[in-house]
């Protein structure tokens, strides 16, 4: 009788921390064993000449969403949770909507009966755009127990920012539930200004989005968060870090000490502001927030990366279609690019852009690799060991790694809902050509394995990492109202 329900054989076993040949027996879809010469499973997948690394972890995606006016969200977890299949990655984290003005409850709810769609294993969590006493003294708490681990706050955008001094009663209220905050970071007033000067001067196009949002803007948003954090001890992580100035922010906050922790995106380590002038409405396509920046921000995130102050590299999915009426062509050619749907599609392209970029042009190595897509944002989100890495105990989250497959992507290869990507026509080395999802073949050579659903909801329990430090700037704690 077999062993195991799966055996993967002969390759080489990639985690943060070493580099293995050794097979992997799998039973029930956890990792039971890693060792030579297993015996036989049930099933065998051959992996020599290949990568076996842990399935990617992907902690920023926006999936089924509601958006503003006629945009739509393109993806639904059926097609998103495809293309996170195709590309590697085996868990996904995204987001129940509190709306304005309303409860969040019934929309993590009806979250939860969409996401039953998902091939891969999920978790929540929880936009905050209306933190009242209400919302944070008793919808909250059941909410954060029942799992959903982490709290996302906007300083931007009309209908999801929060005051800074709604921004403080979120900090406290995480540190009193022990939820982690999720920030998104820019300078809301001042994008206005810039916003109302660009069109007082007729400037509209594409590319002005970029002029809207220079660094500035999120540098102090991302010095003010962490001011905010450090004076309420409580840990945040800022989202997408666009380029070097708020890369330091980051880093000094770091450096005294405090829980701060910081992603970026491959679209900021990929794309640059020229990407927004391309010809016609084309820059559309790479209307996101924070803006790409420029080379010189892209080797600064590099930088970052191996020095250990960004941890995380998600692809903040946030897919439109950019032909048709609900895309981003949705107030027509000639909109301005006020009127663009921010975001992109990356789900699928992010562990394959970020290896060609990464590991195989020498900026990172397999181990830093495997850290910044898996291992460490399963850490920070309180997911690890069940995912994130390759172990004995560990989910049979997986993915076969092609490290010399070249591959030229199109938008056909990548299963999501948008009918385009930003790196359409980029040539690529590396490429995953098997995921499993413990220890069931979801993706293997390009073609989807199996039916939408399947994907389980990862509860989240309370986890060290995320206490707060109990050190306060002052020698009063504000969020208790005692003596720090
Ligand atoms: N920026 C965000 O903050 N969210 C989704 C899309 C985007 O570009
Ligand atoms: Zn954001
Ligand atoms: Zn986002």
């Amino acid at each position: 009788m077999a062993s195991f329900d799966c055996v993967v054989r002969n390759g080489t076993v990639v985690t943060a921390s070493d580099t293995v040949a050794c097979d992997i027996g799998i039973v029930d879809g956890v990792v039971v064993a890693l060792g030579r010469d297993l015996p036989a499973g049930r099933r065998e997948i051959d992996a020599s000449g290949r990568l076996v690394l842990p399935g990617g972890v992907d902690t920023h995606t926006h999936i089924e969403e509601p958006a503003k006016g006629p945009a739509r969200n393109a993806d639904s977890f059926d097609t998103a949770s495809a293309s996170a299949a195709a590309g590697g990655t085996t868990t996904v984290i995204c987001f129940a909507r509190q709306p304005r003005g309303g409860t969040l409850a019934d929309k993590v709810a009806a979250y939860h009966e969409l996401a039953k769609a998902s091939r891969v294993d999920y978790s929540f969590h929880l936009i905050l755009t209306d933190p009242t006493p209400e919302l944070l003294e008793r919808e909250l708490p059941p909410l954060v127990e029942a799992g959903h681990r982490s709290l996302k706050i906007f300083l931007t955008y009309e209908g999801a920012k929060v005051t800074d001094a709604e921004a403080l009663r979120v900090l406290a209220a995480a540190r009193r539930l022990g939820a982690l905050v999720c920030v998104h970071a820019e300078h809301n007033d001042l994008i206005e200004f810039y916003r109302d000067a660009l069109l007082a001067a007729g400037l509209t196009a594409p590319k002005y989005h970029g002029w809207v949002k220079p660094m500035v803007v999120e540098r102090e948003c991302t010095h003010r968060i962490i001011a905010m954090a450090e004076a309420l001890d409580t840990p945040i992580q800022v989202f997408h870090v666009s380029g070097a100035e708020s890369a330091e922010e980051v880093a000094r906050g770091q450096a005294r000490g405090l829980k701060v922790w910081a992603e970026t995106c491959p679209q900021y380590l990929t794309l640059t502001t020229a990407d927004m002038d391309r010809p016609g409405f084309e820059g559309a396509k790479f209307i996101f927030s924070p803006a790409a920046r420029t080379t010189a921000d892209q080797e600064a995130l590099w930088a970052a990366i191996r020095a250990g102050v960004i941890g995380n590299v998600s692809s903040d999915h946030a897919p439109s279609r950019y032909e048709g009426p609900d895309g981003k062509k949705a107030h027509g050619e000639d909109a301005p690019f006020t009127k663009v749907p921010n975001g992109l599609p990356g789900l699928a392209t992010r562990l394959p852009v970020l290896f060609s970029e990464g590991v195989s042009k020498g900026r990172i190595d397999l181990q830093t690799f495997v850290a910044i897509t898996a291992t460490n944002p399963a850490k920070l989100f309180g997911l690890h060991p069940r995912k994130g890495t390759i172990a004995v105990g560990a989910d049979a989250d997986l993915t076969i790694w092609d490290p010399e497959k070249e591959v030229t992507i199109t938008n056909s290869l990548l299963h999501h809902g948008s009918d385009y990507t930003p790196y359409e026509g980029m040539a690529v080395k590396g490429w995953p050509v098997t995921t499993l999802v413990r220890g069931t073949v979801v993706c293997d050579g390009g073609e989807i394995a199996t039916a939408p659903g399947g994907g389980r909801f990862l509860a989240r329990d309370p986890y060290p990492l995320i206490a707060p430090r109990g050190v306060f700037p002052g020698p009063f704690n504000p969020v208790d109202g005692v003596p720090a």
